[in-house]
């Protein structure tokens, strides 16, 4: 009898993982090696995200305070461990200079060759492009630009700019990728999908008027978090079925890889999340990976993966395994 079976490897991913965690921080020169996952685990990520907003002003360190030098670091570590990387990026208002979460309209000067803020995009784009460039690495970095954009809280996001915008907006980070030469894994993750009506094919349309391209797009993922305690559980797992099957859908269309690229509850306020929520909802899709974001250092609440003396640390563990 012959036997034949797939393996299905589900990557688990967190956001600055060795760069600080609850409670602790490498971020003022503390050179003692750590990492959230393996203080949990015993095991280093196999994912380990980090987001790059800052780079285009020249910044040193990125919007949460890490220093690009110990990014650029923990990145070639990373590779090395034979892990991959996941990047971000909370990019800088190109006209009024504010965060990514200033929602002034800017798109169409962006975009307008002959416009100043379309020069401010572009420099913007070369230094963070300039920047992966310059990082040596086996594995190409999985790269996330204008992340979210079916939300309303980016510059780059669905109130600001419309479909076709949205579409420029990637060829030009592209073209200028392309002119510093480098090689990414390109990642399109939208969030809610609210635009049109709530069936399923709603959601697709919506994901499908934003796509970027085929020759642009790597990975199809969405970013969906968790909102409140328990009462947030049927709102939640909702929405991410809702998006994860239009991603998924998509994927398939294009022959794209799948992603479950943000999510995580809040300081994990539901009891055994990890297995009880999250595990059957990456066993649904053929994801590739799942990422959940940070713990934050100095927000006692803004954290998404169990510290070493949590109570949630044995779910996390048995998720862990049965990933
Ligand atoms: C958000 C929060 C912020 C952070 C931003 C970029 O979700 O974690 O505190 O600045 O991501 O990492």
């Amino acid at each position: 009898m012959e036997l034949s079976f797939i393996l299905l490897l589900i990557l688990f991913g967190h956001q600055d993982d060795v760069c600080y965690g609850h409670e602790w921080s490498r971020l003022d020169g503390d050179t003692t090696y750590r990492s959230c996952i393996h203080d949990v685990t015993g095991q280093y990520p196999q994912l380990i995200g980090f987001d790059l907003g800052g780079m285009e002003l020249g910044q040193p360190c990125n919007l949460d305070s890490v220093p690009f030098t110990l990014i650029r670091q923990e990145i070639i570590r990373q590779d090395k461990r034979g892990g991959r990387v996941t990047v971000s990026w909370h990019a800088r208002h190109p006209l009024t200079g504010g965060t990514a979460w200033d929602t002034t309209s800017c798109m169409t000067m962006a975009l307008d060759t002959q416009s100043a803020v379309h020069d401010t995009l572009v420099h913007y784009i070369s230094r963070v492009a300039q920047f992966i460039a310059s990082v040596p690495t086996t594995s190409p970095l999985i790269f996330r630009p204008w992340h979210e954009n079916s939300g309303n809280w980016f510059w780059w996001g669905r109130h600001a700019c419309d479909s076709t915008e949205y579409q420029q907006l990637w060829h030009l980070t592209r073209t200028i990728f392309d002119q510093y030469n480098v090689q990414v894994e390109w990642v399109f993750s939208p969030d809610k999908l609210t635009q049109y009506d709530a069936s399923p094919q709603g959601a697709l349309r919506e994901m499908t008027d934003y796509y970027p391209g085929d020759e642009y797009v790597d990975i199809i993922g969405t970013d969906c978090y968790h909102f409140g305690g328990e009462e947030g559980t049927e709102d939640y797992l909702y929405r991410a079925h809702r998006q994860l099957s239009a991603a998924a859908a998509l994927a398939e269309q294009h022959h794209k890889r799948l992603a479950f690229t943000e999510t995580g509850n809040e300081g994990i306020r539901c009891a055994h999340w990890y297995t009880r929520v999250l595990l059957p909802l990456c066993h649904a899709y053929p994801i590739e990976y799942v990422h959940v974001w940070r713990n934050a250092w100095d927000i006692e609440t803004h954290y998404y993966l169990p510290y070493s003396h949590h109570s949630e640390r044995e779910d996390f563990i048995q998720f862990i395994h049965q990933l």
